[in-house]
């Protein structure tokens, strides 16, 4: 006999089940994130891209146009493997990063904080690339990655 309580779980249980499928069903990119201990000036490492972050955008974004103008523009295949340098170089603000569909989560670097991430590219088009963080140089950080 099935009581009141135990339908209760198997409902419970069933709405989780379903609510993951939905969830997971969206194939969500899958991204690594880490954290670097790197000194000034942060170093372009071997196959990656170099975001330097600080109060012109990012990489100058405010100089070459941003936002109108997205800068920089990282243009990749598709299929291959993406590996981002994010340093933040400003002495006193935190600055933002997050990627249209392959990094929507977003994250926040303190000053002198640089972070790697990586992905691969596995769906074509063009991704904005923003700043999460409310900087004063929110409005020049725009950039965009495009994926052919
Ligand atoms: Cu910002």
């Amino acid at each position: 006999m099935l009581t009141s309580r135990t339908l209760g779980l198997i409902a419970s249980a069933l709405l989780v089940t379903s609510v993951s499928a939905a969830y997971y069903s969206h194939a969500l990119p899958v991204y690594n994130l880490r954290s670097l201990n790197t000194p000034e000036p942060c170093p372009s490492p071997q196959g990656s891209i170099l975001i330097i972050q600080d109060g012109n955008g990012f990489n100058a974004s405010s100089t070459h146009g941003a936002p109108s103008n997205p800068w920089p523009k990282i243009q990749v295949q598709k299929g291959d493997t993406v590996n981002i340098m994010i340093c933040n170089l400003d002495k006193v603000q935190a600055h933002g990063f997050a990627i249209n569909h392959y990094f929507d989560r977003g994250i926040a670097l303190g000053p002198g904080q640089v972070y790697r991430l990586s992905f691969i590219a596995k769906q074509p088009g063009n991704f904005v690339i923003y700043c999460v963080v409310f900087c004063s140089a929110h409005n020049f950080m725009v950039a965009e990655l495009v994926v052919t």
